[in-house]
């Protein structure tokens, strides 16, 4: 028997809280199998269901996988296709992309990108290209987080600086508010979350499973967390529970807040949000009491009002001097890089770029690309815009361009891909090495190449630096290779490793032991203090202070959709896998039993979902789960794989946030009613 077995430590780099360490287990050279690592302290030997299979199956297979450049030979988004040559691919585009600089200018050239991989290399040396060039970005936060990312700029002076999550045996409360982990970050849900000493709140309009473990659940109705939260400081306020010298030392314009205190009692916030005073007050009386952690959500920010959200649920830890101390703290994301030793300058080489950027927001993509005056190119690579961004059917109409020139890198044939001139296969995770720092454990990983990708597959950053010489761009920036690029990582992080000793351990934690967040109440902010009230966001154009203010309960018996994560998709990824497809079965919508009764509708019918964006077929499902007002169905479909050609998106008109002109896609509002034959 010469069979020899051997067992490959990587990490998962999907979009996900969790960052899972992974087994590669290979036998005789080829890989067998993809499972947990039983050593890393989140995944605990088993991965997501949905990675698992998909790791196992359509990931790993040739037949599935995109393999070799394509050029359209179709009607843009037919998805017929020839295969060419790497050197014509890139020669092609490159012409193509001179053309353009000269008669239209850079601008004209869209870099859509977002989170496809989280890996450093895949998603920041591709930027160098992007920067040399002088392409327009479009903002990649505005389709996700960034709303909450300005607001917490401004009162705190970083949205990426997260307490320490390993502090949490020292947290007597932990809040959770928006989020649901039990989806959206399984294990960190299962082994961090559901094994903390401390008593657990969860705020969410759906009784989620993360809901259900909680010791106390608020259901506050759909953007109307501002005014819950200024009902518990109202609570606080009343019965002596601020921590006044906190406030007094490190916070700026508590006064400007507090004022406005007095006209938000409980029985106001059940009036307005819907959740039983006595929970308020419930709720206010552990937090206050601390230490306590408080989790912001991204699902929280995606209303029409996020941004003034999140400046008041922040308010609390500093109101509460639950900061700066063991078990407390604020989270929305720990992706402060830079304290991971890793330098994201050298990475993107922002410094290729000669003028500003054009900016556009994800939210004005659609009409960005009818615009021919605004837009001759368009790249596509870590995003399936036809899936995941609003305006479906709008954007889908303007990607069918013919005058648009479209390259998009993927893995798949996507609904996005469909509509290329040019789709160039991209390698995955598996298929080389790679650097994952974790959004919510202070950790940095190895992604280790495991095996060679299928066919001509390349990865992101090795496609761009075709590009770049095809293009005839000098810069040495432009050509450093993988290998050169991890081991300066890896100097510049003074972690005193390289990248073969990141490999061996998997992950290992930075800082090494548990961090205080803001230690020594240093705040980024211009007065170095909490700034509730803020000079900054005032010059911008937004209220000075946050205020209880609640997005309006939509007219004409509509309902507010939520369209949260699912757990057999990871966004858009593993819409193609046929066994997680299977598992998430036929697309739907979930209604309150007495929602759907006041409409006519059963469960198991079928639904039409309509508004002045879109309209969408849906199966129906009951459950009390989903308060009364509320409709849920989950992202993460494949337009192209739904007998209606479209997903949950086709509904989503764009609107933006008060902040960062990012997206409210938990704030849409859709006519329900039974649909015909
Ligand atoms: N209705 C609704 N819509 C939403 C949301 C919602 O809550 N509701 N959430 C929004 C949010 S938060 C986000 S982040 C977006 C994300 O939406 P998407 O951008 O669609 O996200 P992903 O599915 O993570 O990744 C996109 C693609 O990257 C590809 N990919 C993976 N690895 C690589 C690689 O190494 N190279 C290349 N070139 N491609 C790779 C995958 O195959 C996948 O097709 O969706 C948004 N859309
Ligand atoms: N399985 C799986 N995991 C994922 C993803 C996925 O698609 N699938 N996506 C990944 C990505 S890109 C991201 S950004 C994260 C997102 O993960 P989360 O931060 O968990 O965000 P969502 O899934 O959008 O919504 C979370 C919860 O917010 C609630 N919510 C909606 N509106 C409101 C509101 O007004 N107030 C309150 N209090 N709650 C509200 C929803 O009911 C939902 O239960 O997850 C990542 N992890
Ligand atoms: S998607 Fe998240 S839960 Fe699933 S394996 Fe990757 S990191 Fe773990
Ligand atoms: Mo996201």
């Amino acid at each position: 028997m010469n069979d020899t077995s051997q067992v490959i430590l990587t990490t998962c780099p999907r979009d996900c809280y969790d960052s899972c360490g992974i087994a590669v287990v290979k036998r005789n050279g080829v890989v067998s199998q993809v499972r947990g690592d039983p050593a890393h302290p989140i995944s605990r030997g088993t991965l997501c269901p949905k990675c698992s299979l998909g790791y196992n199956h359509e990931w790993r297979d040739p037949a599935v996988r995109l393999t070799r450049p394509l050029r359209r030979t179709g009607r843009k988004g037919a998805g017929r296709f020839e295969p060419v040559s790497w050197e014509t691919a890139v020669s092609a585009i490159a012409e193509r992309l001179t053309g353009i600089l000269a008669r239209s200018g850079p601008h004209t050239i869209l870099n859509t990108h977002y989170t496809g991989t989280i890996s450093l290399l895949a998603s920041f040396l591709p930027m160098r290209f992007f920067h040399r060039l002088g392409a327009a970005e479009v903002t990649p936060d505005t389709i996700c987080n960034m709303a909450g990312h300005a607001a917490l700029g401004y009162m705190y002076g970083s949205s990426l600086d997260g307490f320490d999550p390993r502090t949490v045996d020292e947290a007597a409360c932990i809040l959770v508010w928006g989020t649901n982990p039990a989806i959206s970050g399984p294990h960190v849900f299962e082994h961090w979350l559901r094994t903390a000493p401390g008593t657990v709140v969860v705020v969410d309009p759906i009784r989620t499973d993360t809901a259900r473990a909680a010791h106390l659940h608020l259901q506050p109705y759909p953007g109307s967390d501002a005014a819950l939260a200024f009902a518990m400081l109202h609570v606080m306020h009343r019965e002596g529970l601020l921590d006044r010298s906190f406030i007094e030392a490190h916070t700026l314009g508590w006064d400007e807040l507090e004022c406005q205190l007095a006209d938000c009692s409980p029985e106001w916030g059940e009036g307005t949000t819907g959740v039983p005073a006595a929970k308020i007050e419930q709720a206010a009386r552990l937090y206050a009491r601390g230490p306590s952690l408080l989790w912001l959500g991204q699902g929280l920010q995606r209303q029409r009002h996020g941004g003034n959200i999140m400046r008041a649920c922040a308010v609390l830890p500093a109101a509460t001097g639950n900061l700066c101390k063991p078990g407390a703290g604020l989270l929305y994301l720990n992706w402060n890089l830079g304290a991971r030793g890793i330098d994201e300058a050298y990475l993107a080489a922002p410094h290729l770029r000669k003028a500003p950027a054009t900016a556009v927001s994800q939210m004005d993509l659609a009409g960005c690309l009818e615009d021919a005056g605004r837009s001759q190119a368009l790249f596509c690579w870590n995003i399936n815009i036809a899936a995941s961004n609003p305006q479906q059917g709008r954007l889908r109409a303007s990607l069918a361009r013919e005058d648009l020139f479209t390259v998009v890198l993927e893995l798949f044939q996507t609904d996005t891909a469909d509509y290329a001139d040019f789709v160039l296969p991209a390698a995955s995770f598996l298929e080389f090495d790679d650097l994952v720092a974790s959004y919510f454990m202070p950790s940095l990983s190895a992604q280790v190449k495991v095996m060679e990708p299928p066919g001509e597959a390349l990865p992101n950053q090795e496609i761009f630096r075709r590009l770049s010489r095809a293009m005839g761009f000098p810069e040495p920036e432009l050509f450093e290779s993988d290998a050169q690029v991890l081991a300066e990582s890896m100097r510049r992080s003074g972690l005193g490793r390289d990248f073969a000793s990141l490999a061996a351990a998997g992950t290992i934690p930075v800082p090494p032991v548990p961090a205080i967040q803001f230690d020594g109440m240093a705040f980024p902010t211009p007065s170095g203090k909490v700034e509730i009230a803020s000079a900054r966001a005032e010059g911008d154009g937004h209220p000075r202070v946050p205020h209880p203010i609640v997005d309006p309960r939509p007219a004409d018996s509509r309902l507010r959709l939520l369209s949260p994560a699912s757990p057999w998709h990871l966004n858009d990824s593993f819409g193609n896998v046929e066994k997680a497809r299977l598992q998430a079965g036929t697309a739907s919508v979930c209604l309150h039993p007495e929602d759907a009764a006041a409409l006519g509708l059963q469960e198991g019918g079928e639904a039409l979902l309509h508004n002045e964006t879109g309209r969408l077929r849906l199966r129906v499902a009951l459950s009390d789960a989903v308060p009364r007002g509320v409709a849920l169905s989950h992202k993460g479909r494949w337009p192209g794989r739904e007998s209606s050609g479209a997903n949950v998106n086709v509904l989503n008109p764009g609107a933006k946030t008060d902040m960062g002109e990012s997206t409210c896609v938990h704030g849409v509002e859709v006519t329900v009613e039974p649909a015909g034959p």
